[in-house]
């Protein structure tokens, strides 16, 4: 076939593909038979991409799980040390595909992190958390820090801090529900849960109301504890380090637990921690 041809991915390919993959063969055994059949290499990694990801989702929905959503990411494909947020260089620090967890290095400076726990401090109480029985809060022992949220855009620090989230994980600033400041003593913790709405849960329905699910989280640390309080991925024994002005930014395509994505703020041991929490949502949040 001559390399200016167009080469159509047809049915017969996709179901080769599906093929191999379920014989057991590798993505990259798969793509070397393709390239060494002369198939152009952008049009074999598309048409590997393109049907595993479909035969997949159809995996997934055959077995009941709730369709895959739309989530923010940052862009990662070229492993870039860097990503530009706009008005500030972020650096990529580690990078995980299942569960998808991204730790960024320097999303805050400490001017910011000191600002934004010197606007919350006045504001704290007991940390609430969504009640899924009805859709209101409620005081749960699972999470025993302090907590306040800010407004969306209520201030320039917190908007500054908003667009560059938005920037970074390319997600529009209007899906993102208010920033979220956590204090955490000694003996504090958020045991591991999921940031998604159970779609069994009574209240759900009503939560989705102001936005649709959850699709992301970016945890980002303020305050350094001098012992404990990292956070945690019990499902693939991952813990980060709260260092200031770093963050954690994980996503779940789907409310499930298929997603690797259960996730806690371990026991602070000594020192104080502080984080500041900002959720996303499929759309805007109201
Ligand atoms: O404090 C944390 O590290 C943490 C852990 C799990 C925060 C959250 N979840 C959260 O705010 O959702
Ligand atoms: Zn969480």
């Amino acid at each position: 076939m001559s390399t200016t041809q167009t080469q159509a991915i047809t049915p017969q390919l996709r179901q080769w593909i599906v093929e191999q993959a379920e014989a057991g063969h590798s993505a990259d055994v798969v793509l070397k038979s393709m390239l060494a059949s002369g198939w152009k290499e952008d049009v074999a990694v598309e048409a590997m991409e393109s049907t595993l990801r479909g035969h997949l989702e159809n995996k997934a929905l055959q077995e009941g799980l709730p369709p895959a959503l739309a989530v923010p990411d940052p862009g990662l494909d070229e492993s870039p040390l860097y990503i530009d947020a706009g008005d500030r260089r972020v650096c990529v620090l580690q990078a995980m595909y299942n569960p998808r967890v991204v730790v960024f290095g320097g999303l805050l400076s400490d001017g910011e992190c000191e600002g934004l726990i010197a606007l919350a401090k006045p504001r704290l109480a007991r940390s609430l958390t969504v009640a899924t029985k009805t859709g209101g809060e409620e005081v749960n022992a699972d999470r025993t820090s302090n907590g306040m949220f800010f407004q969306r855009g209520e201030n320039e620090l917190v908007r500054t801090i908003e667009a560059r989230i938005a920037r970074l994980v390319a997600w529009p600033e209007e899906n993102g529900e208010g920033l979220q400041v956590l204090h955490y003593v000694p003996g504090t913790e958020y045991k591991p849960h999921y940031d998604y709405f159970d779609p069994s849960e009574p209240g759900t329905p009503t939560i989705l109301k102001r936005g649709g699910q959850r699709v992301a989280t970016i945890v980002m640390y303020l305050g350094e504890p001098d012992k404990g309080g990292g956070t945690t991925f019990p499902d693939v024994h991952l813990q980060i380090a709260p260092k200031r002005g770093n963050a954690v930014f994980f996503s779940y395509e789907r409310p499930h637990p298929s997603t690797r994505t259960l996730h806690g703020g371990a026991p602070v041991l000594a020192g104080e921690k502080w984080i500041a929490t900002k959720w996303l949502r499929e759309r805007r949040f109201t």
